[in-house]
């Protein structure tokens, strides 16, 4: 397949509470028209996928999208050209969470939190949605708060009777998280926690890679092709990052990373969406107006794979089999040197999309429109 096939073929899911206010732990900066309604979040995911031709879905939150007819929402999002993609469930924000949510120490809360992970099931068979994404802010702020080992258990035990609900085309996704909001301990704190979850569970149980979420200096790409290699990478949460989870546009840190872990995805040939991985993104933008630093962060995304896509396979392989450490290395460097942007544009042409997708965006009038529309804007989600 050419690069441009492949570029052409390549799906990235954008992230419904991207598009709503949100903020740091110190301040939610609340932007004009961002949008009032689930229904107009996906309008706005619907932009975007109009511009970059690669976003064809959009992920929910339940409870921030919940709406009386998830059929309905489907097929509003059917009729403006997108789908909606994961379901994220959310066990962190009430009061009862305070310890925990599925590995609450009391029992009621636990069965609290499943019912609901258990509701997203129900949602999931109405909005058409293969993915179901778990993230749990779970953990101990102190040594001794609770029993670690019984933690670990009640974990399982949730995750099983989650998975035991799941439709025969529906995925269980497991995410991790270093730390944060828990500070002592995590309870799915990394990859191989996720994985061991996820391998006794079975094939439909994957974990879920949020760039975001490793101690500083982590090598990524090396946990992609690890799990690559297992059949258990699931998905992505493309973020970037400095120095913790900063949520920042993916590829601004380091759009080295980024391409990295994309070369992975390529000599695996996991791009096609039949590869069964979900490229998703999950970023707050706190201080970027939402709509454009998506549209940014696609194109980050984009850029990344058609580096990852221009590095000569056999080049590279000849170099390792020959131990030729330099030239092997040179194979990487030379494609990630490449300024694939024209080739983009080339691509967008092709596609009959403007070939400057901010530039297009800016000149659309959307940005003004949705200001004098949309009044006191604040759906919820993050900023709520
Ligand atoms: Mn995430």
């Amino acid at each position: 397949m050419s690069v441009k096939d492949a570029l052409r073929e390549q799906r990235i899911e954008t992230p419904s509470w991207a598009y709503g206010n949100s903020g740091t732990r110190f301040k939610v900066f609340a932007q004009q028209g961002v949008p009032r309604t689930p229904y107009e979040k996906i309008d706005d995911a619907a932009v975007v996928h109009k511009l970059t031709g690669v976003a064809p879905t959009v992920a929910l939150h339940i409870p921030w999208d919940r709406v009386d007819d998830f059929g309905k929402l489907a097929e509003y999002a059917q009729d403006r050209g997108i789908a909606l993609g994961a379901i994220n469930s959310n066990v962190f924000q009430d009061d009862d969470y305070k310890l925990g949510s599925v590995c609450h120490p009391d029992p009621l809360v636990r069965r609290k939190a499943i019912g609901h992970l258990l509701e997203c099931v129900d949602i999931m068979d109405q909005t058409g949605s293969r993915d179901l994404k778990l993230w749990f802010a779970d953990g101990l702020n102190y040594p001794g708060q609770d029993n670690v080992r019984a933690r670990q258990d009640r974990l399982a035990d949730a995750l099983r009777e989650t998975y035991a609900r799941l439709g025969s085309d529906q995925r269980m996704l497991l995410e991790y998280k270093l730390f944060e909001p828990a500070f002592y301990a995590t309870d799915v704190p990394d990859w191989g926690t996720a994985y061991a979850h996820c391998e006794q569970l079975g094939d439909r149980a994957q974990v879920v890679i949020d760039t975001g979420h490793h101690a500083p200096g982590t090598n990524i790409e090396f946990i992609v092709a690890f799990l690559l290699r297992a059949g258990k990478l699931g998905a992505f949460d493309f973020n970037s990052r400095f120095y913790a989870d900063d949520d920042l546009m993916a590829g601004a840190a380091d759009p080295f990373q980024l391409f990295r872990i994309m070369h992975e995805i390529v000599l695996a040939d996991a791009l096609k969406p039949a590869a069964g991985i979900a490229f998703m993104l999950d970023q707050c933008h706190n201080l970027e107006p939402k709509i454009p630093a998506i549209i940014r962060s696609v194109l980050n995304v984009q850029e990344a794979t058609a580096k990852a896509l221009l590095v000569d396979h056999s080049a590279l392989d000849a170099a390792q089999r020959a131990g030729d450490v330099l030239e092997a290395n040179a194979a990487l460097m030379d494609a990630y040197n490449t300024d694939v942007r024209p080739l983009l544009r080339e691509l967008r042409e092709d596609m009959g999309l403007d070939p400057d997708p901010m530039g297009a965006y800016r000149r659309s009038g959307y940005a003004e429109r949705i200001v004098a529309e949309r009044v006191g804007g604040d759906a919820a989600g993050w900023g709520a």
